[in-house]
């Protein structure tokens, strides 16, 4: 876990820097070698690491806009995640989908920009180990900025009453781009939801890994011994702006000081030395990370740009087969009047 968390947050400053190559004095969004929005994820480690070293590469993961500490735990290609956050021909999605649309079914991830649209799917393939027999399950992560929406909402209900092998996971940061929780949602444990659709909830703090691996032990272990969903919320802590750029200005200092200061990374390495984990073994891990993640950039750097012929490719499914590309007949656009 010590180890995921560690290549997040170090492969999070990589990209910053490189993000920002570029867009300066003013920032613009389009320029250098990773245009458009950038989420990170600094201070949302331990969600990621605790719950998915419970996961297998056959169990799905679906997560939002915030998503590399995510695909790291579960154990995406860094390699081809890299390429297509930097646009490269041999990205996951060769280069299309960026950051926020992260696709590898060799482990069964995927993410997306719209707010609890993971939760659908992650429903969906909860019936379809479950209609298959298998004991393979799915895990939906979402912000607290999302529980009210109505995807989620209705996620939760047939995951309940169809008793499927879905675990939710709320990575609750206290804010929702400039919106503070307490202005949109009027619970303060997100977890209380699951009480009204009839599954487990429960509701961690992030700043202790080892207490997030302990409740997604108990969330996963239910869901794939065939006894149903959980709800489990996660307190993490954002300690960055919504997206690179963002001046924060609507954030009073004393929350991003307190973001900062309560440091998962920092209180799981303790925890290790504690238990008698010595420098070098840390030392070992912390090099390890770097070494992977300077990999991945570098590669992902030399990769080629797709080829602007290409660019209509992939992008909608191939039509079925009896579909043309025909100009539509009168009766298909309701006739001559
Ligand atoms: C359906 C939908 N509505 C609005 C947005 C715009 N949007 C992007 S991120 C965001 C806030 C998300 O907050 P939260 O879910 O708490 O995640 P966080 O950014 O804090 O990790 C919103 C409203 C969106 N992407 N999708
Ligand atoms: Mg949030």
């Amino acid at each position: 876990m010590y180890e995921n968390m560690v290549t997040a947050r170090q492969y999070e400053e990589r990209l910053q820097e490189e993000y920002m190559e570029g867009k300066q004095p003013a920032f613009d969004i389009s320029a250098g070698p990773i245009p458009g929005e950038l989420h990170l994820a600094a201070g949302h480690e331990a969600a990621g690491a605790g719950v998915c070293q419970h996961l297998r590469d056959d169990d799905t993961v679906t997560a939002p806009h915030r998503p590399h500490h995510i695909a790291i735990a579960k154990g995406v290609d860094l390699k081809r995640m890299t390429a297509e956050i930097f646009g490269r021909e041999s990205g996951l999605s060769g280069g299309k989908g960026g950051h926020m649309h992260l696709f590898d079914p060799a482990v069964n991830f995927a993410c997306s920009g719209i707010i609890a649209e993971g939760c659908p799917p992650a429903v969906g393939a909860g019936l379809a180990a479950k209609k298959r027999n298998t004991d393979s399950v799915a895990v939906a992560f979402l912000g607290e900025g999302a529980i009210d929406q109505g995807a989620f909402l209705e996620s939760l209900n047939l995951a309940s009453v169809q008793n499927l092998p879905v675990v939710f996971v709320v990575e609750d940061n206290d804010w929702a781009i400039s919106m503070p929780k307490e202005r949109v949602t009027d619970v303060e444990n997100g977890a209380q939801r699951a009480d009204g659709f009839g599954l487990s909830g429960a509701r961690v703090d992030a700043d202790d890994a080892v207490a997030v691996f302990d409740a997604a032990r108990e969330a996963v272990g239910r869901a794939r011994d065939g006894n149903g969903p959980t709800l489990l919320e996660v307190q993490v802590h954002r300690r960055m702006g919504h997206f690179m750029g963002d001046p924060e200005a609507y954030r009073p200092d004393e929350d991003k000081d307190a973001a900062e200061q309560r440091d998962s990374i920092e209180r799981l390495e303790a925890d290790l030395r504690a238990h008698g984990v010595d420098d070098e073994t840390i030392d070992d891990l912390r090099s390890r990370a770097h070494d992977r993640v300077e990999e991945a950039i570098e590669w992902a750097k030399d990769q080629p740009e797709p080829d602007p012929d290409d660019a209509y490719e992939d992008v909608f499914v191939n039509p079925p087969s009896g579909v043309t590309d025909s100009e539509p007949s009168a009766a298909d656009t309701g006739g001559d009047d």
